[in-house]
């Protein structure tokens, strides 16, 4: 009873962090401190029987919120996970998987794949090599991706457009249908989770990236029908809108020129990538039944792409 009453009121804390609207406060006070220790060690212990002997796959993992992502699943599950973590720098993977081993020990195995999820045939290469206790996948992360500039029509450069398509839309569907038919050879139709990282720029369009936010419109299109299709089974299709949080993500839109992406998050207070992590574990961790469908993330600055608060110098 205790925990149920917790559990709804945990849930509507989440909807007030994710609304698009002001922000009303039903818990002046962080949950935690309303409710104490005794209700964390519940949650953290429901959460992670929920996450133990699952097989979790993360793309983009070598940076950013692939990285955290990673990191919370295997803090919150430590007695039994296995994490496949991919993306093209192998060297960042093999240190992460290195970093996890010796924060949380041997319950965690971490496999390191490199993985252009822009290259289709290394995407369809991915299961079939994966050894044999690694490819009962339960849960997909897709969560790579990138923007290359702030070009406008007709100035945009066609390999830049590419790139971010090839990665950002085609691979992540093109991952999506590897990994689905693992799914759905399972009972009831089919169960696992799809978590897909979109964007407040899929939502809301802005000048000097529209590339960028159509791909992520793309996303978010595909998530709601996959969604829709696949309403027979136990398969949660989850979407993850983060607004702006402090990654590689600014140092690749500028190609690699660290000044102009220390500008975009000067004088505020972005996210980090620790913060979306806990909400993509939060959403897989949730009781089978439960969809967290959609959520839109921001940090308390910003209320749009253009609408940022900078403090005045
Ligand atoms: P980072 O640049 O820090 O991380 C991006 C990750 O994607 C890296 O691990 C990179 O690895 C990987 N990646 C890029 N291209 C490929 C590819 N072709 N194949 C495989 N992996 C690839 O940025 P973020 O962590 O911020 O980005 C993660 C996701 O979050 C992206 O989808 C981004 O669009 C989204 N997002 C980011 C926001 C932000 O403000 N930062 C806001 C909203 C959404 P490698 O280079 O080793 O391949
Ligand atoms: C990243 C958020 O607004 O920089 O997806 O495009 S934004």
């Amino acid at each position: 009873m205790f925990f149920n009453r917790a559990y709804h009121q945990s849930i509507a804390v989440l909807r007030q962090f994710a609304s698009p609207y002001p922000r009303i406060s039903a818990f002046p006070r962080p949950l935690t401190s309303v409710l104490g220790s005794s209700f964390r060690r519940t949650m953290a212990s429901a959460m992670a029987k929920r996450l133990e002997g699952k097989t979790i796959v993360i793309t983009g993992a070598s940076s950013g919120i692939g990285r955290s992502t990673a990191r919370e699943f295997a803090r919150t599950a430590p007695k039994d996970l296995k994490l496949i973590v991919t993306a093209r720098r192998i060297d960042a993977l093999e240190e992460l998987a290195k970093e996890i081993k010796e924060e949380v020990g041997e319950g965690v195995k971490t496999l390191p794949v490199k993985l252009d999820v822009s290259n289709p045939e290394e995407v369809k290469n991915f299961v079939p090599s994966l050894p044999a206790e690694f490819q009962d996948i339960d849960i997909l992360v897709n969560n790579a991706g990138l923007v290359k500039g702030v070009a406008q029509a007709p100035n945009i450069d066609p390999e830049d457009i590419n790139i971010m398509f090839a990665t950002n839309v085609t691979g992540l569907i093109n991952l999506t249908q590897a990994v689905l038919p693992i799914f759905k050879k399972r009972s009831d139709g089919g169960r696992g989770d799809i978590i897909n990282i979109g964007s407040i720029a899929g939502r809301e369009p802005y000048p000097g990236g529209s590339i960028y936010c159509s791909t992520k419109a793309a996303v978010k299109s595909f998530t709601e029908a996959l969604r829709k299709e696949l309403i027979s089974t136990r398969i949660r299709v989850i979407e993850i809108d983060p607004g702006q949080v402090e990654t590689e993500f600014s140092i690749v839109r500028f190609y690699g020129d660290k000044s102009k992406a220390n500008a975009v998050y000067a004088n505020c207070e972005p996210l980090t990538p620790d913060d979306i992590a806990e909400v993509i574990v939060f959403a897989a961790g949730r009781r089978e039944n439960v969809v967290i469908a959609d959520t839109l993330i921001f940090p308390s600055h910003q209320a749009s792409p253009g609408h940022l608060y900078k403090k005045p110098q």
